[in-house]
């Protein structure tokens, strides 16, 4: 899990941890950097070639994000279903996206959405060369 540049600038990060912690989520691995642009396009590599696909890379490279490894109970499907659907003015109340986001772009956090990316993201978010500053602030 990530949780975006806007996550970060809002003060968000202590509500969002207190909502995984909650639940009875662990957090096993916790860094904040500010993700480079070839990191960042790895990371939405999916997106290449869509309509806001440069503006997506920018917002995400825009500020530190905080990365979370998270275990527990079918955490892909819960976390997902804890933060929302994509747009925030669409997500319902009780989410994160829903409590705290009216943009589908700026939507404070991101998931991932199978195990087999959530390996693939965490290979990249806790790589060090993904950190265009080992200490942002
Ligand atoms: P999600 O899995 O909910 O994070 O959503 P997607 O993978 O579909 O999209 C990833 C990110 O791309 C979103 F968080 C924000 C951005 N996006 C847009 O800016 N516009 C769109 O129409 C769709 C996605």
């Amino acid at each position: 899990m990530l949780i975006k540049p806007d996550g970060v600038k809002r003060g968000l990060v202590g509500e969002i941890i207190r909502r995984l912690e909650m639940k009875g989520f662990r957090i096993v691995r916790l860094k904040m950097l500010q993700l480079t642009r070839e990191c960042a396009e790895k990371l939405y590599d999916v997106h290449k070639g869509k309509s806001f696909y440069e503006e997506l890379v920018k917002f995400m490279t825009s500020g530190p994000v905080v990365a979370l490894l998270i275990e527990g109970e079918e955490a892909i499907d819960v976390v997902r279903t804890m933060i929302g659907p994509t747009d925030g003015r669409k997500a319902p109340p009780g989410t994160i996206r829903g409590d705290f986001s009216t943009s589908i772009l700026e939507n404070i956090v991101h998931a991932a959405d199978s195990e087999e990316r959530a390996q693939y993201e965490a290979s990249i978010v806790f790589n060090p060369d993904c950190s265009l500053n080992e200490n942002p602030w």
